[in-house]
């Protein structure tokens, strides 16, 4: 390529960061974000080995991993575009400018003023693209311009984001004043707490961040095939939630990651709103709907029976629900993995047919609901003085919801599995902690976990991908004894 086409691409560049910039801070204004909207675009439409790949190497930060690969691919498409014969430009960017309207009106705070924004980056980026950026400085302006921009969007959906957070808060306690739940370990050095802070909550969905859902006007419908249809406020469910202990699991925790957290849940048994709602005769599935356009659906009879103890829950450790975990309500079901268990953010519950088809069957997921497959997880290995050998403490956590967790092991170096002790059990559904001093030579030695549930499952070695059956294999860490 030659040296002046080679610069006509950085402009175009420099021009799509400015638009973008433009585009987003406009949007940002109204409460809504083009960023977002192409995010999730990206979520919904990347076929699964994609994401499976991403949500792999992105593991916890895959929402910043997005964003910033939006806009970096909204960078690539400009340039892409300045390449293009000018007859098919104009073209280009009209469909770039659609592209970032329909992006905006996309996001979890989908918002038509947001909209906006997707039509002043197209304005610009068309404005931009067509006198030609005036060489490398003018290329410089238009990139920094950007940054600025986009710098300026990202404070003002942080600031309206904690505002959010704020309000949420203040709504006030959720749950009883019960004491934090106890197993007899206290705490322990770089062990897991019992319970899991919100802020420490592995968050995992298809938005780069939550709805801003206002608490006043939110009310949760409950409709399709029952007699009786419910429309109920935050107050309402309030009244008759009770508080449950259990272990949620993002079917994405491959052995040893973060993506499960243990909470004492407040919501509402969904037996009781069945008994107020009345299912029709036809009903076979509970859709569970987000304000997202995000639905999961489950069997309807377990969950009406009560065989499958299943809530819709609004409140997580004594507080509303935090805006990342789906305020103001969700629906839960403890022993089902998070992509299956119920949508966060819930605007309605619909009781229908079979002919529903959920967001992941879509993308290839079982359309029958994953268990929960029981993993242990090691959290502390250290030896009192490494380099000699002799005492080392090995600890974590366990889970096997909903029957419970009854033994973990661990094993040094493939020699023999060796039981350790567990901490108190607070609900079966919960995670358990365990922990062991074992001697070992100096040196180094390679130590795995793993659990056996109340059903008498023992978990197996094989090492499984997430999809489309949820992850397997041993937890496994080197210990420098
Ligand atoms: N509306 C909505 N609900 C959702 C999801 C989502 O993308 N949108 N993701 C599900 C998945 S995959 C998981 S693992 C859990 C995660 O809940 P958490 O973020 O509170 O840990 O939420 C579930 N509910
Ligand atoms: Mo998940």
């Amino acid at each position: 390529m030659s040296v002046n086409g080679k610069r006509r691409l950085l402009g175009a560049a420099a021009v799509g960061l400015g638009a973008l910039g433009a585009g987003e801070l406009i949007a940002a204004t109204q409460g809504g974000s083009v960023i977002d909207g192409f995010g999730r675009l990206l979520a919904d439409t990347a076929p699964t080995p994609m994401v499976e790949a991403a949500v792999a190497r992105a593991g916890r930060y895959d929402k910043e991993v997005t964003r910033a690969g939006v806009v970096l691919g909204a960078v690539a498409a400009t340039a892409g575009i300045a390449a293009l014969p000018d007859r098919l430009r104009g073209l280009a960017v009209t469909g770039l400018g659609a592209g970032a309207v329909a992006a905006a009106l996309r996001g979890a705070n989908r918002s038509a003023a947001g909209a906006a924004g997707g039509i002043a980056a197209a304005g610009v980026l068309r404005a931009g693209l067509r006198r030609a950026p005036g060489g490398f400085g003018g290329g410089l302006l238009w990139a920094a311009t950007g940054a600025g921009l986009l710098a300026g969007a990202e404070t003002l959906i942080r600031r309206a984001d904690q505002r959010h957070a704020d309000r949420v808060r203040k709504i006030g306690p959720m749950g009883s004043h019960s004491p934090i739940p106890e197993d007899g370990f206290g705490t322990e050095p770089g062990l897991s707490p019992l319970i899991t802070r919100a802020g420490k909550f592995y968050v995992a969905d298809v938005n780069s961040r939550p709805p801003r859902i206002d608490p006043m006007q939110w009310r949760l419908s409950i409709g399709g095939k029952v007699a009786h249809p419910l429309r109920l406020s935050l107050d309402d469910l309030a009244e008759q939630a009770v508080e449950f202990d259990a272990v949620m699991v993002c079917v994405h925790n491959t052995a040893g990651s973060g993506r499960a957290g243990n909470a004492r849940w407040l919501g509402v048994p969904l037996t009781a709103l069945f008994a107020h709602a009345v299912p029709e005769p036809g009903a076979t599935r509970l859709v569970t709907r987000a304000v997202d356009g995000y639905t999961i659906s489950l069997p309807l009879e377990p969950l009406r029976t009560g065989e499958w103890p299943g809530y819709l829950v609004i409140g997580m450790n004594g507080e509303p629900l935090p805006p990342e975990h789906g305020f103001p309500a969700r629906v839960f079901v403890p022993g089902l993995y998070g992509q299956y268990t119920g949508a966060k953010w819930l605007a309605a519950l619909e009781l229908s047919d079979d002919s529903h088809v959920d967001y992941w069957w879509r993308r290839g997921w079982p359309s029958e609901p994953i268990w929960v497959r029981p993993q242990a997880r090691i959290d502390v290995a250290a030896c009192a003085t490494p380099g000699f050998g002799g005492k080392c403490t090995v600890a974590g956590v366990a889970w096997a919801p909903p029957q419970g967790v009854s033994a973990v092991e661990i094993r040094v170096d493939e020699t023999d599995w060796l039981p350790v002790e567990l901490g108190s059990e607070i609900a079966p559904a919960a995670w358990r902690r365990w922990r062991t001093v074992i001697d070992l030579s100096p040196g180094e030695h390679t130590i795995e976990a793993r659990v056996t549930s109340r059903s008498g499952e023992t978990q197996d070695g094989n090492v499984r991908p997430p999809y489309p059956l949820g992850p397997g294999g041993f937890h496994s860490v080197t210990l420098y004894a």
